[in-house]
């Protein structure tokens, strides 16, 4: 009766990946307990099933005792949280995605080039928190939907960064904004926002103008799933629904619909996505027709701190 309409690429990206692969290696090298600091990835499922494997999520250092193990989240962390790792000692392994690094880099670098940097993000977000803090002094962290807030630099030098997962066109919406305010703007070497939430957001771009409904798959507090939603919604979905498992999604949402789109975040394991199609299925939407946009192929090797090391023997 109904049709779905499943897009790729979807789910996991090479970051979410190696995240959690290197919490699973520091299990198995080290064995439990394993603290991590911050939800390694954005969803409940991931850490819930790491919680049982003996991995400990704790929000900030003072909470890990001195003589363990602890992960940094794929999301990345200020300069200063690695001080105060170094200061005490902790054993750490670095589980920030490298495209994350890659804008700390480049912050920093801006900064000491005498730079006034505009981080267009989301306040709130861990990774915004973590980028502000390699020059909080230079940096002015504005929303990507309210670009006119940003607080006037005065600086000759002005340039902008972002957060690797907001949506495409409303950044550069925003970044046009910043430009009649800051006409000097400098554009950064390079894109900030991620190959994963851009093929992400172009797959249901090419789907949603054919769904009543789209649902994406993914925590409430992962941004690049939040902005599936969104980019669902502009590109022409009649509804969309963002759903951490099949349990979440409301049979109301079914009425008068025929193609239901369904995709899911950089943080989701595909077995939540099974888990939807099933519930759809049982609810007539049973003829699945997979839609891809691209294939991706990228992997990140293993934090350094994990690598096999050289055999001497
Ligand atoms: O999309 P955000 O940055 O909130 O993170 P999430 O963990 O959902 O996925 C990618 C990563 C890291
Ligand atoms: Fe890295 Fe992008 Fe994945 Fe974030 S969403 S972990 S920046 S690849």
């Amino acid at each position: 009766m109904g049709r779905v309409l499943l897009a790729a690429p979807r789910g996991y990206c090479a970051g979410v990946e190696r995240a959690i692969e290197a919490v699973e290696e520091a299990l198995r090298r080290f064995g439990p307990p394993v603290y991590v600091r911050k939800q390694i990835v954005h969803n409940t499922y991931v850490v819930a099933d790491l919680s049982r494997r003996g991995a400990v999520f704790v929000d900030e250092l003072d909470e890990v005792p001195d003589d363990a193990l602890v992960v940094f989240s794929a999301h990345g962390v200020s300069p200063a949280v690695k001080s105060e790792a170094g200061r005490r000692g902790l054993r750490t392994v670095d589980a920030t995605c490298p495209l994350v690094t890659k804008v700390h880099r480049e912050a920093a670098r801006l900064a000491d080039a005498g730079y006034e940097i505009v981080l267009i993000g989301h306040a709130d977000h861990e990774e915004v928190e973590g980028t502000l803090g390699e020059a909080p002094d230079r940096i002015h962290v504005v929303d990507p939907a309210r670009p006119d807030e940003v607080t006037a630099t005065g600086a000759a030098k002005v340039s902008w960064l972002s957060q690797t997962t907001l949506a495409v066109d409303e950044t550069m919406d925003a970044v046009a904004r910043l430009r009649e305010r800051f006409p000097a703007l400098i554009d950064p070497p390079s894109d900030d926002i991620c190959y994963a939430s851009q093929n992400r957001q172009e797959a249901i771009t090419r789907i949603a103008p054919q769904c009543e409904l789209v649902l994406v798959v993914g925590s409430a507090n992962s941004s690049n799933s939040q902005r599936l939603v969104e980019v669902a919604l502009t590109a022409g979905a009649s509804a969309a629904h963002l759903v951490d498992r099949a349990a979440d999604a409301d049979e109301r949402w079914l009425d008068r619909v025929e193609t239901v789109g369904v995709t899911s975040g950089a943080s989701v394991p595909e077995r939540l996505v099974e888990e939807l199609l099933d519930w759809l299925a049982g609810r007539g939407y049973d003829h699945v027709e997979p839609i891809t946009l691209t294939e991706e192929t990228l992997t990140f090797s293993l934090p350094h701190e994990l690598r096999p090391t050289r055999d001497h023997g």
